[in-house]
Formats: structure tokens, C-alpha cells, sequence
């Protein structure tokens, strides 16, 4: 009999900051069962949930004689502890500064502005269709520009967010880009964005953890 991968990950199809956590776990080879946890119909938000991530949301990260763990960000700085290879940091003060910094941009001040509770929120109190798409597109339009900004003018950007090999930087980079895809958004006048993109989904460890491949994802 197989080996119990060490790891539950209660997920969602396509969730931003559970597709981080997948792609350090492909790039690191660790194993995780994935518990589906339907943010759309509200599983998230019901009592058995809740008592797993009182916040609702995915990812959390189970091991067996831990507290559950969450808060993708988190979860990459743990597995980067347990499984050090390849390096998600890269080894200097000032590089592991820049890399946080870059990935808190999009994980920490762009996308909590466009999960489900926001949505549900301005939805409550006089947001239609067409004024959450606008919603949608200014802050994901924000977050990826700022960050080309920075990318195309900063000298440590090498093929990749920071220098020649993936970082956490280019995972929640990709974890924004892959979800911008899901809701047909198009940011305009992000060339180096757009290049990273292209070759972190070149890389199976990404490919694997696209929202399009896992379950629950709307069929072709
Ligand atoms: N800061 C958290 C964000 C977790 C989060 O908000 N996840 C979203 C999906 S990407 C969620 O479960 N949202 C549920 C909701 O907004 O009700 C992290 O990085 O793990």
C-alpha cells in the first residue's frame, strides 16, 4: 500500500492563494490530499469549516499533531523550512527582502480586495454585475502594473522575479495571473509579467497546479 501523503490541503479549484501552495508542494515533491471545500456554495463559511480556519478561507494545511495551518504565505515560508531544495528564497538579506516584498504586493494588498467575502459584501450594499467586473479589473490592473514597475526597472529581476530561478515571488505572481485568466480579465502593459508568466508555466510543477486541471473546475 502507498505511503498517506503527510499533508491534507483543504482547497478550492480556483483559489489564488491555494495555487501557491500547490506549486511550492510540485516544486519541492511533497504530496498533499486535497479536501474540496466548495467556496462557492459557502462550505467555507459553515461551522465544521470554521473550526478548521475560523477566517474561511483556503488553503489550510493539515499535518497530523499540528494546528492547522494557515495563510498561504505561511504555508510557502514552512515548506521552504522543511524541504529546503530547491530554494523558493534566495540566500541573502536583501534578496529575500525583495522577493517577500514583491510577492506581498499581490498576495497581501491586491488579491484580499477580490475573494468571495469582498464580493459578497459589495453585493450587499449596491454593487451589480458590472461595478464588481470594474472592481475586479482596477485592482488586479493595480497590482500587476505596480509590480511590472517594478520588474522591468529593478536589476535583480533575471528570467525569472528575481534572478534565473523561481522564487515565492514568481508563485504568487502566477497565482494572481492564473485567476485574472479565470475571470477573462485582460491587464494590458505588463511585458515583463507576461514573460515570467510564460516561462513559469512552462514548468510542470505549474502546470500541474493550474485551477483549470483540479477538481471542480468548469469543464471545456
Ligand atoms: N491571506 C490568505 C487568503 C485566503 C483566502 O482569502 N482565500 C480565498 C480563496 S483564494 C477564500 O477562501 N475566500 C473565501 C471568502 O472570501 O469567503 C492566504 O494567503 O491564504
Amino acid at each position: 500500500m502507498p505511503d498517506q501523503p503527510r499533508f491534507e490541503l483543504y482547497a478550492y479549484w480556483r483559489t489564488s492563494a491555494t495555487y501557491r501552495v500547490r506549486v511550492a508542494l510540485n516544486l519541492k515533491g511533497l504530496a498533499a490530499q486535497e479536501r474540496f471545500v466548495n467556496v462557492d456554495a459557502g462550505e467555507n463559511r459553515g461551522e465544521a469549516f470554521l473550526k478548521i480556519n475560523p477566517l474561511g478561507g483556503v488553503p489550510t494545511l493539515v499535518e497530523a499533531g499540528f494546528p492547522p495551518l494557515t495563510q498561504s504565505a505561511a504555508i510557502l515560508e514552512y515548506l521552504e523550512e522543511i524541504a529546503p531544495n530547491p530554494p523558493l528564497l534566495p540566500s541573502d538579506p536583501h534578496g529575500r527582502a525583495r522577493v517577500r516584498s514583491l510577492a506581498a504586493m499581490l498576495a497581501t494588498d491586491t488579491h484580499p480586495l477580490i475573494t468571495p467575502r469582498i464580493k459578497r459584501y459589495l453585493m450587499e450594499h449596491g454593487f451589480d454585475d458590472a461595478a464588481w467586473r470594474a472592481w475586479q479589473i482596477q485592482w488586479f490592473s493595480t497590482g500587476l502594473r505596480a509590480v511590472e514597475q517594478r520588474l522591468a526597472s529593478e536589476s535583480q529581476t533575471g528570467r525569472f522575479c528575481h534572478g534565473d530561478t523561481v522564487t515565492m515571488a514568481d508563485i504568487v505572481l502566477m497565482s494572481i495571473i492564473v485567476v485574472v485568466r479565470v475571470f477573462k480579465i485582460e491587464v494590458a502593459g505588463t511585458p515583463t509579467v507576461n514573460r515570467i508568466a510564460a516561462l513559469c508555466e512552462a514548468q510542470e510543477a505549474f502546470a500541474k497546479a493550474d485551477p483549470m486541471r483540479q477538481e471542480g473546475a468548469p469543464q471545456p
